[in-house]
């Protein structure tokens, strides 16, 4: 079995398969003159093949002992999926295709004049491992601007959702109403075969994305008021639309920190609430609008997304409650008090980090750029040096350092978008870069329904009793 495995590693090694391997040897220049569906059409053979060698040499490996605990605890560090798209490091966060926060700064292609990385080069990096040109990004941006429109069902159902229905629930769905024309459910029902799968998926992923700027435009003008929703326009980049659709278009600092901002939400491996939840309900051959309204409803939960709105809700109670100002002795006593009432801390903690979130480092690098003198900021850097000490005094987080959500709020604030409800709708358009890379190929690679098993207590206690 192994020589036979061997050989057909031998025969996969491109440089994508390779790259798989070790995300230390990717190829930094994609292809040149293609297409992302092109470019993805010539890459899926190989990954086939390597992932087929690597099953047939390791398929039969043990991971180690399964802690009776984990079954108990939110199935907490099993290793159970695969998912190549990024990968996130206890100690040093997340990588994407093995490139760090920073290092797709430097190497993604930018907007003229821009310094943050196109979240469309991001998307072509979760999809093909490559870092693109500047031609393949552009013309990303523009695929998607052609499929950005609304079916106008969709548009009618927004605007008949009563403005105090959350913007995350308007979100789901609205997303999950655009399966009425998904391509993979259609081709579904006309008999498509299994190895064809990812061409209509890969539509779909496209086309979900391409749609979210409007819907997240028409949700928050209408739940906030704000106007008619302008068009998309067919020349400017994709955070470049979505800003314009939110109203913060003229501001390019607000541009580049949804450039940033769609970058570091995207992706945060295959475990977390929603891409999980996408990948659970995909394998169900459920479309990517079906799957991904779901990846939606798990980030609307205060432990996941919405945690960026909590934390701006929890930093205006402080204010309210000890002033704008307060000292370190009042902000310490606020956070106790949240602590003591049963509350977690928002922003705080996490599953797998045990660091300061880089994609909190990110953030707070565009602020001291952008806004060193914000208040919030300030507010948001004296908590960072007040919060783990305590955590770590109350003795139960195992994390004590802030995540991403410690930070999105105040930068968002800095530049008017003040409506905290809306935040979460911005983590989900971003996630839905990663959560469709990983539909895209979870398809590709033929991944199969998901089906863990469960047990019940009055087994567990049957099959360990009396063992050590
Ligand atoms: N404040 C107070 N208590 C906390 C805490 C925090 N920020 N973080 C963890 N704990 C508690 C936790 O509730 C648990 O208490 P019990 O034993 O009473 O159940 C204990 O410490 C051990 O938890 P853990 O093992 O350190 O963390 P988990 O892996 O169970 O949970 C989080 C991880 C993120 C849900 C948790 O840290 C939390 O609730 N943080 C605040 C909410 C938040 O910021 N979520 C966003 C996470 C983010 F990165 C994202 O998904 N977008």
């Amino acid at each position: 079995m192994a020589a036979t495995a061997r050989s057909v590693l031998k025969v996969s090694r491109t440089p994508f398969a390779r790259s798989l391997v070790s995300s230390s040897r990717f190829s930094t220049t994609a292809a040149k003159n293609t297409n992302l569906k092109e470019r993805l059409a010539q890459l899926i053979p190989a990954e086939l093949e390597n992932v087929k060698a690597v099953r047939a040499e390791h398929g039969k490996k043990s991971f180690g002992p399964v802690l009776v605990d984990q079954l108990y605890g939110g199935m907490r560090g099993l290793p159970a999926l695969i998912w190549d798209g990024s990968v996130l490091d206890a100690e040093e966060g997340i990588r994407f295709r093995g490139k760090t926060i920073p290092e797709c700064q430097a190497l993604l292609p930018k907007a003229p004049g821009g310094q943050e990385p196109l979240p469309e080069g991001l998307f072509w990096l979760l999809v093909t491992g490559e870092i693109p040109t500047q031609e393949q990004v552009t013309e990303l941006s523009k695929d998607w601007a052609a499929r950005s429109a609304l079916p106008e069902f969709v548009e009618e159902l927004l605007d008949r959702c009563p403005p105090t229905l959350h913007p995350m629930s308007q979100f789901s769905l609205a997303v999950t109403a655009l399966n009425h024309d998904s391509a993979f459910a259609k081709a579904y029902q006309d008999g498509i075969s299994k190895k064809e799968y990812w061409g209509p998926v890969f539509e779909d992923c496209m086309d979900l994305i391409a749609k979210l700027p409007n819907i997240a435009g028409r949700i928050y003008r209408n739940v906030f008021g704000k106007g008619k929703l302008p068009s998309i326009d067919a020349s400017k980049d994709y955070s470049h639309n979505l800003a314009t659709l939110l109203g913060f278009g003229d501001n390019e600092a607000f541009v580049e920190l949804m450039r940033l901002y769609i970058t570091i939400h995207s992706d945060h491996e295959g475990g977390n609430v929603s891409a999980h939840t996408g990948k659970l309900v995909g394998s169900a051959l459920s479309d990517p609008f079906l799957a991904f309204a779901a990846s939606l409803n798990g980030l609307a939960g205060p432990l996941h997304g919405l945690a960026n709105q909590e934390v701006l809700l929890w930093l205006r109670k402080m204010q309210s409650q000890i002033g704008e100002n307060a000292t370190d002795e009042a902000v310490k006593e606020y956070v106790w008090a949240t602590l003591k009432g049963g509350q977690v801390v928002p922003g705080y903690g996490h599953a797998v980090l045990r660091k300061t979130d880089p994609r909190y480092t990110a953030q707070r690098e565009f602020a001291l750029k952008h806004m060193p003198d914000d208040p919030l900021f300030k507010l948001v850097g004296q908590i960072y040096n007040i919060v783990p000490d305590i955590l770590l005094e109350a003795g139960k987080a195992k994390n004590p350092w802030p995540n991403v959500d410690a930070h999105s709020g105040a930068l968002l604030t800095h530049y008017g978008l003040t409506q905290m409800q809306f935040y979460t709708v911005l983590f989900g358009v971003s996630r839905a870069f990663g959560v469709a890379a990983q539909l895209i190929w979870d398809r590709a690679l033929g991944a199969p329904l998901e089906r863990p098993k469960s047990y019940s207590t009055a087994a567990i206690d049957k099959m360990f009793k009396g063992k050590q």
